[in-house]
């Protein structure tokens, strides 16, 4: 069994974001973004399911033990990753279908949203609206029972409808 790099941040992680390469960093560094604006503590792993799939298993079956409530698994084509990490932990998993080059991420989505009964994986939109959305969902599970994440969520909303203008201009 493969170990696990150490904690690279100072408070324990409450988030746990995967994702199956490092190509799909660029849209999940977004969920990584929306938490930490939140306040909440969160660690970003590359864990593919087929290219390492002892490290899928060592995460998935040690995350609850290592104090995560949440886990958010982004990958692209045949996404398998969300769905094998949901079969080892009883946490809630949120998937972020990454935007393929071949399918423009409707293969992504596809392969994560149609889990059958039993096994759920919470499916969020393609590419960056996905990730910052599973981040938000995540972020509202945590504010269940803590105060001040759910302030910042209700701060986030507030400002972001005080930011849509009433009257709409022409772009430059
Ligand atoms: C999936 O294959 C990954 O999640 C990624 O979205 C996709 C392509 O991976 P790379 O070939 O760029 O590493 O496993």
């Amino acid at each position: 069994m493969s170990t696990l790099p150490v904690q690279d941040q100072s408070s324990a992680p409450q988030v746990g974001i995967i994702m199956g390469s490092q190509s799909d960093w660029e849209t999940m560094r977004h969920a990584v973004e929306t938490l930490t604006a939140l306040g909440v503590s969160c660690e970003a792993r590359i864990v593919s399911a087929h290219r390492t799939p002892q490290r899928l298993y060592s995460y998935a079956e040690t995350a609850r033990g290592r104090g995560l409530k949440v886990i958010i698994a982004g990958a692209g084509g045949a996404a398998h990753l969300p769905g094998m990490c949901a079969s080892m932990t009883p946490l809630p998993v949120f998937g972020v279908p990454v935007q393929s080059k071949a399918l423009k991420g409707l293969d992504s989505l596809l392969s994560i949203v149609q889990m059958p009964a039993g096994v759920p994986v919470g499916t969020l939109a393609i590419g960056r609206a996905g990730a910052i959305n599973a981040a938000l969902m995540a972020a509202s599970i945590i504010a269940l029972q803590d105060p001040a994440v759910a302030a910042a969520l209700d701060d986030f909303r507030a400002r972001q409808t005080e930011a849509v203008a009433e009257i709409p201009v022409d772009e430059v």
